[in-house]
């Protein structure tokens, strides 16, 4: 059976955003889906962070979602943490589309992002290659434009 979840971005960063989630089955890949708007254009960093929690905005939400304790990299890197979707890319009109295929992001299981937050950040992921401390945590991928809890969807 197939699970979903959704997730609405909302953060001054942004107009819109809303990802959608849906996993075939435990341990299938989850094809993630969706539009934002109002961001400027070019890439911007896109992750699954720790925790639900959006009590102080975005910041609350924690670091990169990371239960194997790995450094940062890119979607398709050995190395890298469950939460690394790398980056979305907004056309001169603002718009990303979101149009991704992942195997580490579950619905289900322990490892589930499910009451996890996704964020979108204000500059491109350097996808651990930038050669600093910073881009092995973060991708250098700046300010936190906009975040959501992923929820359960109907
Ligand atoms: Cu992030
Ligand atoms: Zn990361």
């Amino acid at each position: 059976m197939a699970t979903k979840a959704v997730c609405v971005l909302k953060g001054t960063g942004v107009e819109t955003g809303t990802v959608y989630f849906e996993q075939q089955g435990e341990g299938a890949p989850v094809k993630i889906t969706g539009e934002i708007t109002g961001l400027t254009p070019g890439l911007h960093g896109f992750h699954v962070h720790a925790f639900g929690d959006n009590t102080n905005g975005c910041i609350s939400a924690g670091p990169h979602f990371n239960p194997k304790n790995k450094n940062h990299g890119g979607p398709n890197d050995e190395v890298r943490h469950f939460g690394d979707l790398g980056n979305v890319s907004a056309g001169a009109n603002g718009v990303a589309k979101v149009n991704i295929e992942d195997k580490l992001v579950s619905l289900t299981g322990p490892n589930s992002v499910i009451g996890r937050t996704m964020v979108i950040h204000a500059k491109e992921d350097d996808l651990g290659k930038g050669g600093d401390e910073e881009s092995l945590k973060t991708g250098n991928a700046g300010g936190r434009l906009a975040c959501g809890v992923i929820g359960i969807a109907q």
